[in-house]
């Protein structure tokens, strides 16, 4: 069963507080689940459907504090779903341009750790949706990766859209879908403020290696504008292009 970890914890926005889900292997050996950073008092990290087995729950700062923060953690099976959404796309990706560099924001390196920043292309931005998020509704956008050689980085075509939380969003759950086909490109989808190529909201969560939908839980903040990523892996051996579907459950 999916499981939803929730970490609460006041006084500790300076701390920079991760909490994590690990699984647990009979040789001992640990590989990570889910992890999530700490926006405000509270993180959420939901895990995919987990099988019977030993998991174990991490709760860490990166900085130094002063004290001692206290925490509260919230274990339970996330019992809140949200399907891929059907009909007629909220926004069909309309900033690629010919050459398919007009909306992609942000480029991704792996040396080996991920490594985020705005591409140095003039005129490339996320694309406007004017799209909110509104909680209790789910929003539906509609790309196509196109077949175009890595401008440098790990991915090929790489997409970008800004979207704004309502005045009482507090958590999105994204899910990105396309055809899992033996031809399919790999599709990883991150997060960020807008305009922010750093931090990487998602914590690489939106990013599995391999041909499965990528699903991602994460607390926001409200009235707030966000860019959602979305890249084809450069890797040999895999297709090209891929249309894709990026549905949004705002809670
Ligand atoms: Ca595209
Ligand atoms: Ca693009």
């Amino acid at each position: 069963m999916p499981v939803r970890v929730e970490l609460r914890a006041t006084d500790a926005a300076d701390a920079d507080v991760v909490v994590s889900v690990w699984g647990v292997t009979g040789s001992g050996r640990v590989f990570l689940v889910a992890t999530a950073r700490l926006l405000g008092p509270v993180a959420v990290a939901v895990t995919p459907p987990l099988p019977p087995g030993t998991y174990a729950v991490s709760v860490a700062s990166s900085v130094a504090v002063d004290a001692p923060l206290p925490y509260e953690l919230a274990i339970a099976e996330n019992t809140a779903v949200c399907d891929a959404a059907t009909g007629a796309p909220d926004h069909d990706e309309s900033g690629d341009g010919s050459d398919h560099l007009g909306n992609d924001a942000v480029q991704v390196s792996f040396t080996p750790i991920a490594e985020f920043a705005r591409t140095a292309r003039s005129g490339d931005d996320a694309e406007t949706t004017g799209l909110t998020l509104s909680p209790g509704t789910t929003t539906l956008v509609a790309g196509e990766s196109a077949a175009r050689a890595s401008a440098g980085d790990a991915y090929r075509d790489r997409d970008a859209y800004e979207l704004t939380t309502a005045a009482d969003t507090a958590e999105l759950e994204l899910r990105l879908t396309w055809a899992h086909a033996p031809d399919a490109p790999d599709l990883d989808m991150y997060l960020f403020r807008a305009g922010e190529a750093e931090p990487e909201l998602s914590l690489g969560a939106g990013s599995f290696v391999g041909q499965f939908d990528e699903v991602v839980t994460l607390r926001v903040d409200p009235a707030a504008a966000y860019w959602v990523w979305i890249g084809a892996f450069d890797q040999p051996d895999v297709g090209t292009e891929a249309a894709y579907e990026l549905t949004i459950c705002a809670r």
